[in-house]
């Protein structure tokens, strides 16, 4: 071969690699790469002005896997988590921000404000539901802890009345957990919706729900004999005034100084109640709907107990034809 001959083949051969090499980095870089994470950053706001916060939040989540130090992939999740209406989550993703970022002063400043105790109804509460302003009445305390409503400390003869100033809409469903106990052993807790505006408090077995003209979850620890009580703790959908038991379920979980979870529904004619995911409640029957107000009570008497509840959530639900 010719000298010439050499150098050409050389370059044909280098060409040749040099196109692989290109072949194999594009093949890497459509199919494999992945985003950057500039590029998610990218994505996630332009989902946050398009209002698309499940879109966002993927994009943010992103980020964080990817560049774990960069502050905006945190306070960007956090974002698209309050859009979604979930602030738990939010402030969940801010604290894990902080781990990797201490002191970091965007992650502050937002954790700060989803976290700010509210106690006037007109600032959105942390873990509550901010279509939902809250009044607390009696001895019904925010606990800026841990962001739950002590609705009646353990001491005697106390209650109190939490009121979500929002009226019902004729369905509906609401989330919400509770804990009882810490103390002697009563009252309880009751839930109550289609209810007057105005409650007064009452400490003993009425669990301040005499009175209130509506429906009522009851979790009642305490057996009182004269409000036609089981002997055990139990759940039960009361109408009008506690000793109206429309259906009652003896449960231990009324009272186990942990928290469960109680999910309500009131759907045309039928009012259900799941705890911890069970069914416990299921009541077919005409439901009054006069009055539209929905609030939280607890009581005690000559025993007590802590009485909690937090992450409040009402949900509309569509008419049933
Ligand atoms: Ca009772
Ligand atoms: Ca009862």
């Amino acid at each position: 071969m010719k000298k010439r001959t050499i150098v050409f083949v050389a370059i044909a051969i280098a060409v040749a690699i040099v196109g692989i090499g290109f072949t194999l980095y594009f093949i890497n870089s459509g199919s494999q790469r992945g985003l950057t994470a500039p590029e998610h950053l990218d994505l996630g706001e332009r989902y946050l002005l398009d209002l698309d916060y499940e879109q966002a939040l993927i994009h943010f989540m992103a980020v964080i896997e990817i560049e774990p130090m960069n502050p905006r992939g945190y306070t960007g999740a956090a974002e698209a988590y309050v859009g979604l209406g979930d602030a738990t989550s939010a402030a969940a993703i801010l604290r894990q921000g902080l781990e990797q970022l201490p002191g970091n002063e965007d992650i502050t400043a937002m954790l700060d404000d989803l976290t700010r105790p509210a106690h006037d109804g007109e600032t959105p509460l942390p873990n509550y539901d901010i279509t939902l302003e809250l009044d607390l009445t009696g001895d019904s305390i925010l606990d800026a802890e841990d962001n739950s409503i002590l609705l009646v400390p353990a001491v005697d003869w106390s209650s109190g009345n939490a009121f979500f100033r929002s009226h019902l809409s004729d369905n509906f469903n609401i989330k919400f957990d509770y804990k009882i106990g810490g103390g002697t052993g009563a009252d309880g807790i009751v839930v109550a919706f289609f209810a007057l505006d105005e409650i007064p408090t009452v400490v003993g077995g009425q669990l301040s729900f005499d009175g209130s003209e509506g429906y009522g979850i009851e979790f009642d620890s305490y057996h009182n004999q004269e409000y036609n009580d089981s002997p055990n703790p139990h759940i039960a959908l009361i109408h009008g005034e506690a000793s109206n038991h429309l259906v009652s379920v003896d449960d231990e979980r009324v009272r186990t100084n942990q928290w469960h979870t109680a999910d309500i529904t009131v759907d045309g004619d039928r009012i259900t109640a799941k705890i911890d995911g069970d069914a416990i409640i299921d009541y077919t029957g005409y439901i009054d709907r006069t009055n539209r107000s929905m609030y939280f009570a607890a009581s005690t008497g000559a025993s007590n107990d802590n009485h909690y509840i937090r992450s409040v959530v009402l949900t509309e639900l569509p008419l049933t034809v």
